[in-house]
């Protein structure tokens, strides 16, 4: 069917999204909990192709290393009998009261070298899983009041981590690059690096730029009322878009994480397009929620409905490349006469002095209509099926 999965796709799920059991600040858990080996057989059903995880989705924050060594095993036989893949990996330095005050930019030097610690652990487990692309969240990140901590002391722990981080991986000889997942708040108040464009101006700044890149994530520029695709377009257009989160997200609510393309669908269509039409070939990760109101069936239309949505914009974007008033529209926007082709070579003074000479029919530029009413309108239409 046209709509199906494919590996090829590159579509995977979090353990802790299809493993959420609906809690929320509210209410406890209305799903009971699977363990990681049901979640892959889980995943395999509905057709994705890989699954991420979070060092204590798999294996508990208190385990023995026997139980570890189970915990693993039993993982990469599940993994083996579906096919699925580990396409990335991630820590959890968040839900633990240690890391209350955040983990490497804590105040404290015992949490931040905890934090040190437990990622590099991370890492290995994620490496022995066949791990690639390593995500930074760094949900406690931040703080409550700026009384209790200086961004720039906050700035530097963090980028001492990644240095820290980044020649660990480095020594081991891990194949791994780093993608830092940007988010304004939640859980704190506010929360360090809040958007793509600060995380890759901070990437600039660390030892090994080229090991690290960016994970944006759909709902998190919503929140902060963004224009998803214009950071989505600068994080590929600097080299840096290493992973993304699909989900969904109404600007100015909480974290919903809901279904890709469920809220808003012409968004979620500018992007699918541009991770098509551009080449992207990363993981396109499902880092969302299904509804609290589900059970399991729930979880699994809501898992196939974010692989389903992705493929019918993927078709919709073919649509709107070969549509012929689309590309005459287009075309006549783009239009170009030629007469200053000689800008592109950039400045030189005969340049300067050549464009100093013209004259503009300033009016008549001003007075153009550009006809993107109607192709908003035609891509409306071409989304809402008629087209
Ligand atoms: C969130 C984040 C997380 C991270 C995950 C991977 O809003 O809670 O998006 O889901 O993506 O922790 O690091
Ligand atoms: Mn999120
Ligand atoms: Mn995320």
């Amino acid at each position: 069917m046209a709509y199906d999965p494919k590996p090829e796709h590159k579509f995977t799920f979090g353990l802790w999204t299809v493993g959420s059991p609906g809690r929320d600040p509210f209410g406890g858990p209305v799903r009971e909990t699977l363990s990681p080996v049901e979640l892959v057989y889980l995943l395999a059903e509905v057709g994705a192709y890989g699954v991420n995880f979070h060092d204590n989705d798999l294996v508990p924050i208190d385990a023995t290393p026997k139980e570890r060594n189970k915990i693993v095993s039993d993982f990469k036989k599940a993994l083996d009998e579906t096919g699925l893949v580990v396409p990335m990996a991630t820590t959890n330095l968040f839900s633990d009261p240690a890391f209350k005050d955040g983990a490497f930019t804590s105040n404290d030097p015992n949490v931040r070298a905890y934090a040190l610690q437990k990622t590099m652990n991370a890492i290995d487990l994620g490496v022995e899983l066949g791990a690639k692309v390593y995500v930074f969240w760094g949900g406690r990140e931040g703080t409550e009041t700026d009384s209790s901590k200086n961004p720039l002391d906050a700035g530097k722990w963090f980028r001492d981590a990644l240095n820290y981080l980044c020649d660990y991986a480095i020594d081991q000889g891990y194949d791994l690059k780093f993608a830092l997942e940007p988010k304004p708040n939640e859980p704190r108040s506010d929360l360090y690096l809040p958007t793509v464009g600060s995380m890759l101006g901070f990437i600039s700044t660390l030892d090994h730029p080229e090991m690290v890149g960016v994970n944006p994530e759909v709902a998190h520029e919503h929140m902060a009322g963004l224009n998803f695709l214009h950071a989505v377009a600068q994080a590929w257009d600097s080299g840096k878009l290493f992973h993304i989160d699909l989900n969904d997200q109404m600007f100015g609510r909480y974290d919903q994480d809901f279904r890709f393309g469920s809220v808003m669908i012409k968004q979620a269509f500018y992007l699918v397009k541009f991770l098509e039409d551009v080449g992207y070939t990363g993981s396109r990760h499902y880092d969302a929620h299904a509804f609290r109101t589900e059970d399991y069936n729930g979880v699994k239309e809501f898992a196939r409905g974010c692989m389903r949505t992705y493929l019918i914009l993927k078709e919709k974007a073919e649509r709107f490349n070969r549509d012929p008033e689309i590309q005459e529209l287009l075309a006549a926007i783009r239009a170009d006469d030629g007469a200053h082709h000689y800008l592109a070579a950039g400045y030189s003074r005969e340049s300067a002095e050549r464009l100093r000479g013209e004259t503009f029919d300033r009016v008549a530029l001003g007075r153009r209509g550009l006809n993107y009413e109607r192709l908003d309108q035609l891509t409306v239409e071409l989304l809402l099926g008629v087209r």
